[in-house]
């Protein structure tokens, strides 16, 4: 007997409705749901690694306790225990700081985390935090707070009333879409086209975006923010700039004017590598498209100006009247509003309030960059790093220079990892605490309904029962912070005694239903579970200046402590230039690190090579299919070649996440089709200088030929990227 399940696939950001088919013990079959509200059957070919990840046999299910380079089961009370006294013990000797945290990807994903989180992080007290934000979106979120007034305040595209969509540093055909949830790329860019609109894609690589865009164009990694300038630059000599409706709330439209002054489109148009005439054009077409949104996401995070560029890329939007405005960038009325729930818990979010120790690089929303933690691990004396715990990161793939980090762990008094795999990051740990399947887990996607280019709202119930031994994410937070108060003793420990039960009754989904009741729609849990299809919550509207949380209710649209930044853009218009930049690539049976273990994910050729152009090629004497050393002054690893004349001159690609061949990792499929770690080159010393955030498109390079003259089979241009 077969039954069909209905739930939101939680492994990226597009939220696709799936419709599993299972007969109670196992899943035979995962396909789209048709009646998703949002995804309307869509789903990518990664939905069925969910059954892969599910079944997987080197997905913990039990804690391990590592002895030198062997595991063993240890049963949860003793694990949960150790670690709780593990920590205390290194605070107490050391302080609050020496235990750092780590904050994956996944977590974005985890309902349970969401919530119960925050709480083992408050317990712990400690001020080396760190996550994959910066390594990610942490520029949009500057952006939001020092023009709206909160962190989470990121403006999403609204897709399905635009008629110019440039996009700019993102491959949402690849990667489903980020900061806007918005399954289905392919038919939503489509329906643009077909109302007469068009689609601009601004790629160092002709991606697969561009190849169903009207039009591409090159741009020399890292040279963004020049571009946008620049483009601003030709919209106020033209008289162009109309912030339209929102014109009466805007604050520094004058200051926004002088700072872009110096980039004229023909001084930016050597280092973009886009000629004037066309950023001419651009902005032309940007102010006289009366529903346009200029979007942008990792590729132009994730570099040298990052911190510019989010700003740059709002202040671009507003001054043509595409902010807050049907086919414009808007803005979400969620069913769970988190950005109101934060506000409410003094939340907002801040900036540079404290610095790290080795570089005074800023923390931001109290965590600092990533690009810092094997420096931080490595420099002792006072708020000097003992023990480490990450949840959900695996920072030795997906942070720069992970060789450096992965010796930096090792030298850690402990580490711990709620994680379900042993992998390039957890071998590491002395304890690993894996949470149950997500398919034995309720979820509804507290975050992305905030940044989806539709407001709806639904919730997946658990499909099996955990196992009665498991435990989620959420009660590993709860049961360990709980066992560190009891530990740490006092009146605070007799408490926790009492609140940890209540907390474990309670769950994620009580405090969902309380979220829910209390926002916009006054949904509940109970109205959710009616809709197993999800609900359909209306189009995006406008809601400035009424969201706003500038203390003034207006958009800062020069707000200086960003801006400061302009005269180091400055600086380097005259700066000399590397000949060779590395950038990464997604593809699409990959989800970061951590989906290699999923055979269907994996097979076939190899998918970890370095793209060049061949005109580069033949500069180096280089063939296609040839192993080439890839070198930084970071690091360096040897890939095959793959030449494509879909890639600008003067750049590399190198997908990230592959580089399983470590010793310790047990991941026995990965292992097999293990590639290499593009985050073995990229520098962790390459950071963007005002937000910290890490270099990871943009490094300069050189690649030569590798000893191993081998050739791998058939990397040609013609072959897939
Ligand atoms: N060179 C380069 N580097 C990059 C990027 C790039 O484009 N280029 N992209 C960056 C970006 S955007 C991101 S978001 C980061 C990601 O960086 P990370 O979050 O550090 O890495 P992931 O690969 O997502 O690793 C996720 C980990 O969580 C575990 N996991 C999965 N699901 C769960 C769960 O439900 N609970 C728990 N506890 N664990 C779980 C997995 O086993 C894995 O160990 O990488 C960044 N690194
Ligand atoms: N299949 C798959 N999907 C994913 C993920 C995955 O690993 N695999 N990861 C998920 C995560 S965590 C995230 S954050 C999202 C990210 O989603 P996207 O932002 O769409 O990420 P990418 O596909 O890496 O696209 C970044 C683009 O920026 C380009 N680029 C590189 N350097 C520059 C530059 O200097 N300027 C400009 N203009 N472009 C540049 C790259 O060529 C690339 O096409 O994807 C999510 N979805
Ligand atoms: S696009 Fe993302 S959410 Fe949709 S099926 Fe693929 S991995 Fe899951
Ligand atoms: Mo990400």
């Amino acid at each position: 007997m077969s039954a069909l399940h209905y739930r939101t696939c939680n492994l990226c950001e597009a939220m696709c409705g799936l419709t599993i088919e299972h007969d109670g013990q196992r899943v035979l079959g995962i396909r789209g749901d048709e009646q998703d509200v949002l995804s309307a059957g869509y789903i990518c070919p990664k939905a069925v690694a969910l059954k892969d990840l599910h079944e997987d046999p080197d997905r913990l299910r039990r804690p391990q306790r590592r002895l030198g380079d062997r595991w063993e089961d240890c049963d949860w009370e003793q694990a949960l225990d150790e670690c709780a006294s593990k920590i205390v013990d290194i605070q107490r000797r050391h302080g609050p700081h020496a235990v750092a945290v780590y904050l994956g990807n996944p977590t974005a994903h985890n309902m349970g985390a969401l919530v119960f989180g925050v709480g083992l992080l408050k317990t712990l007290g400690t001020f080396n935090r760190f996550s994959a934000t910066s390594a990610d979106q942490l520029p949009h979120m500057l952006a939001a707070l020092h023009m709206f007034g909160h962190q989470l305040l990121m403006a999403v595209p609204d897709l399905e009333r635009t008629d110019l969509l440039v996009i700019m540093g993102a491959n949402p055909i690849v990667s489903n879409g980020s900061i806007m949830s918005a399954p289905g790329m392919k038919r939503r860019l489509a329906a643009i086209q077909k109302r007469g609109g068009r689609v601009i894609v601004i790629d160092p690589r002709r991606t697969e975006t561009a190849a169903v865009a009207d039009e591409h164009l090159f741009i020399r990694p890292g040279t963004d923010a020049f571009l946008m300038a620049a483009t601003l630059n030709a919209l106020f000599a033209a008289g162009d700039v109309d912030a339209g409706r929102l014109s009466p709330h805007i604050d520094g439209m004058a200051e926004l004017e002088r700072l872009v002054k110096p980039f004229t489109p023909q001084r930016v148009a050597p280092i973009t590598g886009i000629d004037a005439a066309t950023i001419v054009r651009l902005a032309k077409d940007l102010a006289h498209t009366e529903r346009a949104a200029w979007y942008g996401r990792v590729g132009m995070c994730t570099q040298r100006f990052g911190g510019l560029n989010g700003w740059l890329l709002y202040a671009l939007n507003i001054a043509t009247g595409h902010f807050d405005a049907p086919g414009g960038m808007m803005f979400t009325k969620p069913a769970a509003d988190i950005v109101k729930l934060a506000t409410r818990l003094g939340e907002t979010g801040h900036f540079a309030k404290g610095r790290t120790r080795v570089r005074g690089l800023p923390e931001f929303g109290g965590e600092y960059p990533v690009a810092t933690l094997a420096e931080e691990i490595e420099t002792p004396g006072e708020r000097g790093i003992h023990a480490l715990i990450t949840m959900a990161g695996n920072p030795v793939l997906s942070a720069p220079n992970g060789k450096r980090i992965e010796a930096a762990l090792g030298k850690l008094e402990f580490m711990m990892s709620i994680d379900p795999y042993i992998n390039e990051t957890t071998r590491h740990a002395h304890m690993v605490l894996p949470p149950v399947s997500q398919l034995e887990q309720g979820h509804y996607d507290l975050a992305l309904h905030a940044f989806a280019v539709r407001n709806t709202a639904k919730y997946s119930p658990p499909l099996f029962q955990p196992p009665s031994d498991g435990k989620a994410d959420w009660e590993i937070h709860v049961e360990l912070a709980s066992r560190i108060v009891q530990k740490r003793g006092g009146a605070a420990g007799l408490a926790a005694r009492v609140v940890r039960p209540a907390l474990l009754r309670m769950g994620p989904e009580r405090v969902l239903d309380w979220v829910l009741r209390r926002g916009p729609y006054r949904l509940s849990l109970a109205a959710l579970k009616a809709k197993p299809h999800g609900i359909d919550l209306g189009p995006l509207e406008p809601c400035f200046p009424e969201r706003l949380n500038t203390p003034n209710k207006r958009i800062r649209i020069a707000p200086s402590e960003i801006a400061t930044d302009m005269a180091r853009l400055e600086r380097e218009l005259e700066a000399p230039r590397a000949s060779l930049l590395l950038i990464g690539r997604r593809q699409l049976r990959t989800n970061n690190s951590w989906l290699h273990n999923s055979l269907r994910m994996v097979k076939g050729r190899d998918r970890c090579t370095l793209l060049m152009h061949p005109q580069d090629a033949e500069a180096r004497g280089l063939v296609a299919g040839q192993r080439v050393v890839l070198r930084s002054r970071a690091g360096e690893v040897e890939v095959p070649l793959q030449l494509t004349d879909r890639i600008m001159p003067g750049v590399v690609s190198l997908p990230h996440g592959f580089g399983h061949a470590r010793e310790g990792v047990k991941l026995s499929v990965a292992s097999r089709h293990a590639g290499v770690s593009v985050n073995d080159v990229t520098d962790e010393l390459e950071v963007d200088a005002l937000s910290g955030t890490a270099v990871l498109n943009g490094v300069p390079v050189e690649v030569s030929a590798a000893a191993d003259r081998r050739t791998s089979e058939a990397t040609d241009a013609s072959a897939a990227e």
